[in-house]
C-alpha cells in the first residue's frame, strides 16, 4: 500500500521546483512576477500529479514526463487567472491569496495568463527535442490543445457564462462540466499515458477512468462551493448561487449530487482494473479527489 500523503508531498515538491525553473529569466519583470505569483500561490497540483501517477503506474521511469506535467499546470493556472477576471467570474481571492488581477491589474493578469499558456506549449515543444520524443510531443500537444480549446475548456467556459441565470438539465450540465473541467483533467491522465508509452488498450482504460473522475471532481467542486467557507477553500464560496449558476447541487440537490460523485468514483476505481498493473496510486488519488475538503 502506498502512503498517499507522502506521495502527494513528494510530487508537489518536484512539480513546484521544476515549474519554477521554466519561468522566463528575461523580459519585463512585472509580467514574470505576475506569472510567478499565480504559479506559486499554492495550488494542489492535482493535474500534474495525475500525469506523474499514470506514468508511475505504467512503470515509466524517466523524468522527461515532468515537462508534460508542468506544462499542464501552466495551462490550468492560466485558466484560473482569466476565470477570476472582472469580465468572467470577477473573483478577488484564489488559492487563499488576492487573485492575480487584484495585485497586478487586469491588463497584466490577462498577459500573465497568456504568458503561461504560451510557455506551456514552448515547454512541450522542447520536450519533443529530448530523447527522440518528437512523436510523443506532437500527440501530447494535439491532446492538450484540443482539451484547452473551443471544444474543451474554452468552450466549457463559454457554456458556463451563458448558463448564468438559466436552468440546465443534468445532461447539459454534464456536457458543460466535461468541457470546462473534465477535458483538461482527462488530458492530464492521457498525456501521462502517452508520455509513458502506454498501449492503446491502456489509453482506452485511462480514458474511462479520467472521464468518470472529471465529472466527480466538478461535482465535489460544486458541493464545496455550496457547503464550505472561503477560509476553508482559499477562494470565495457561494458564488455560484449568487450568480444563479446551475451546478450539481442546484440541479440534483446536495445529497443526490454527493451520491452521484461517489458512484462515479467507484466506477472509476473499477475501470482501472483493466490496466493490468498495480493501480493503488490511481485509486488513492481518486479517493483524495472525491473526498477532499478544499
Ligand atoms: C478562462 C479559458 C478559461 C477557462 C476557465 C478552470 C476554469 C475554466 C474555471 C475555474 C472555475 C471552476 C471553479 C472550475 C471548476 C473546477 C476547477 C477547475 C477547480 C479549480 O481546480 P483545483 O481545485 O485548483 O485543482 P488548484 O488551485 O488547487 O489548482
Amino acid at each position: 500500500m502506498i502512503d498517499i500523503d507522502q506521495y502527494l508531498k513528494e510530487k508537489q515538491a518536484i512539480v513546484n521546483q521544476v515549474i519554477k525553473s521554466y519561468l522566463p529569466q528575461s523580459g519585463p519583470p512585472v509580467i514574470r512576477e505576475a506569472m510567478c505569483y499565480s504559479l506559486e500561490a499554492g495550488g494542489k497540483r492535482l493535474r500534474p500529479i495525475l500525469t506523474l501517477a499514470v506514468a508511475d503506474t505504467i512503470g515509466f521511469e524517466n523524468n522527461s514526463v515532468l515537462d508534460v506535467a508542468c506544462a499542464i499546470e501552466m495551462i490550468h493556472t492560466y485558466s484560473l487567472i482569466h476565470d477570476d477576471l472582472p469580465a468572467m467570474d470577477d473573483s478577488d481571492l484564489r488559492r487563499g491569496k488576492p487573485s492575480c488581477h487584484r495585485v497586478y491589474g487586469d491588463a497584466m493578469a490577462i498577459l500573465a495568463g497568456d504568458g503561461l499558456l504560451t510557455l506551456a506549449f514552448e515547454v512541450l515543444a522542447r520536450f519533443g527535442y529530448r530523447e527522440n520524443n518528437a512523436d510523443k510531443a506532437l500527440r501530447i500537444t494535439a491532446e492538450l490543445a484540443a482539451a484547452s480549446g473551443v471544444n474543451g475548456m474554452i468552450g466549457g467556459q463559454v457554456l458556463d457564462l451563458e448558463a448564468e441565470g438559466n436552468k440546465l438539465t443534468l445532461s447539459e450540465l454534464n456536457d458543460l462540466s466535461a468541457r470546462k473541467t473534465g477535458a483538461l483533467l482527462k488530458a492530464s491522465v492521457l498525456c501521462g499515458g502517452i508520455a509513458a508509452d502506454a498501449s492503446s488498450e491502456q489509453l482506452e482504460v485511462l480514458d474511462v477512468y479520467a472521464t468518470k473522475l472529471g465529472t466527480a471532481f466538478q461535482i465535489v467542486d460544486d458541493l464545496l462551493d455550496w457547503e464550505s467557507t472561503a477560509e476553508d477553500l482559499g477562494k470565495p464560496t457561494g458564488a455560484d448561487q449568487i450568480r444563479y449558476k446551475p451546478t450539481y447541487p442546484s440541479v440534483l440537490g446536495p445529497e443526490k449530487a454527493r451520491e452521484y460523485a461517489e458512484m462515479l468514483y467507484e466506477q472509476a476505481v473499477v475501470s482501472i482494473e483493466g490496466l493490468n498493473r498495480s493501480t493503488n496510486i490511481l485509486e488513492e488519488l481518486a479517493k483524495r479527489l472525491i473526498f477532499r475538503k478544499k
